[in-house]
Order: C-alpha cells, then sequence, then structure tokens
C-alpha cells in the first residue's frame, strides 16, 4: 500500500489523523507505535520521524509529521470531502479553533511533559493531574467562549459541516476524560462532540476500537 500511518491508539494526534483519513475515505496500513514502551524513541522510527512524536503520515513515498499540517496536506491533495472551508475568513476561524487545541491545550499536557514534572520538579500523581486539569479547563473554557462569541458553529465547530476544528476538538475531549476531565461545563463543545460521535469518521477510529488498544 502507498499510505502508512504510524499511530497509537491513544495518541490524540494521531486519531486526528485516523479521523481524517477515515471522513475522506482514504485507506491506509497502519503501523503501531507504542509510546508507553518508548517505541517512538526507538531507531528504526527516529529514522523515518526525527521529531520522535506520533504521528507520521507517508503518503506516495513522502512522509508527513505535525498532525494539523497534515490534515491540510491532505485537505489541497484529496479535496473532497473538504475539510478546510474555501473562504478565507472561514479559513482562519477553523484554524483559530483547531489552535487553541492543538497549540494551547495537547502541548503543555503531552506524555513528555507530564513525565518532565515528574522526573524533574518531583510532582506526583496528584499534581501532575492539577496541572493537566488546569490547562484543559483553561483551553476549553476560551474555546467554549470562543464558539460562543463568534456564532459560527452549528451541528459542528463551523456550521453544520466537519472541519479541521472538529477533528481537533473530539480527540481533546477523550484526552480529558482520561484525566477525568468532563466537558458538561461546556454545552456548545458537549452537543458538538456528541453529533461527530454519531459518524462513522469519529466512532470507528476512537482509541477502543483500535487493533493496538489494550
Ligand atoms: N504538534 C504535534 C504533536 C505531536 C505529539 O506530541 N504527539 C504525541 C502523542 S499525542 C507524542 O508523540 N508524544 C510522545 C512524547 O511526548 O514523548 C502534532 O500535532 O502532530
Amino acid at each position: 500500500m502507498q499510505r502508512r500511518l504510524y499511530t497509537f491508539f491513544r495518541s490524540s494526534t494521531s486519531f486526528r489523523l485516523r479521523i481524517a483519513l477515515a471522513y475522506k475515505g482514504l485507506a491506509y496500513e497502519p503501523h503501531y507505535v507504542s509510546l508507553p514502551k518508548m517505541e517512538h524513541r526507538a531507531p528504526e522510527y527516529c529514522a523515518l520521524n526525527p521529531q520522535q512524536l506520533l504521528p507520521l503520515l507517508v503518503d506516495d513515498a513522502d512522509s508527513y509529521i505535525q498532525s494539523m499540517a497534515t490534515i491540510e496536506y491532505l485537505d489541497e491533495s484529496y479535496p473532497e470531502p473538504s475539510l478546510i472551508p474555501k473562504d478565507i475568513r472561514s479559513r482562519a476561524y477553523v484554524r483559530a479553533v483547531s489552535q487553541i487545541i492543538g497549540c494551547e491545550m495537547h502541548p503543555l499536557n503531552n506524555v513528555r511533559v507530564l513525565k518532565h514534572l515528574k522526573a524533574q520538579f518531583g510532582a506526583d500523581e496528584t499534581a501532575t493531574k492539577a496541572w493537566y486539569a488546569h490547562w484543559v479547563t483553561e483551553g476549553f473554557r476560551g474555546l467554549e467562549d470562543y464558539l460562543a462569541d463568534t456564532k459560527l458553529h452549528g451541528a459542528f465547530c463551523f456550521g453544520d459541516s466537519v472541519t479541521m476544528a472538529d477533528i481537533c476538538l473530539v480527540p481533546q475531549v477523550f484526552n480529558a476524560a482520561r484525566f477525568d476531565c468532563s466537558v458538561d461545563d461546556y454545552p456548545i463543545i458537549k452537543g458538538i462532540f456528541g453529533r461527530c460521535m454519531e459518524l462513522d469518521a469519529f466512532r470507528n477510529t476512537q482509541p477502543n476500537t483500535q487493533p493496538d488498544a489494550f
């Protein structure tokens, strides 16, 4: 097969690409890379992705890293169904929602950050969870307010069409749930999440459906 996705079931950035590929109906060969087993630091994987992070997409022999950039690549290469609106203001909005999650929330709570807090600053389980909850709460609160203010949402983050914004949102909600952070206080986010999860592209790619799940 020409297309390979290096993924881990619990990796929310891998989940983004699983959704995007499924939504566009693009088949791929999954390659499972275990984060707890540190397989992302193994020489074979580092040779493919020197940044040593998941996911990695190989499409037609070219490699793509950074999930949001990769979603944009997929959307430009395989335009239908589209994940990013054509109108430039709407594009900016969809990218803004995506980046609230991808740039302001996810990086602060990534595995290596939580590990560093424990190893270098002596954070115990309680402190690590408090750190996680703080940034998730701040992120979802800001996102909820932005969605409410801009009023561009509908069934999904942007009107009634699935976009990259929804693809970033849903895995972040899954991630938060693992750390006991619910979205009950954010009615717009909660509603969008529920509607996304009615769609096959989201439901069939969620972490517990993946062959590498444990
Ligand atoms: N901004 C990157 C983030 C990639 C990333 O941090 N991936 C996580 C999994 S969700 C990872 O590989 N973590 C390994 C680690 O922290 O050591 C993207 O969107 O692709």
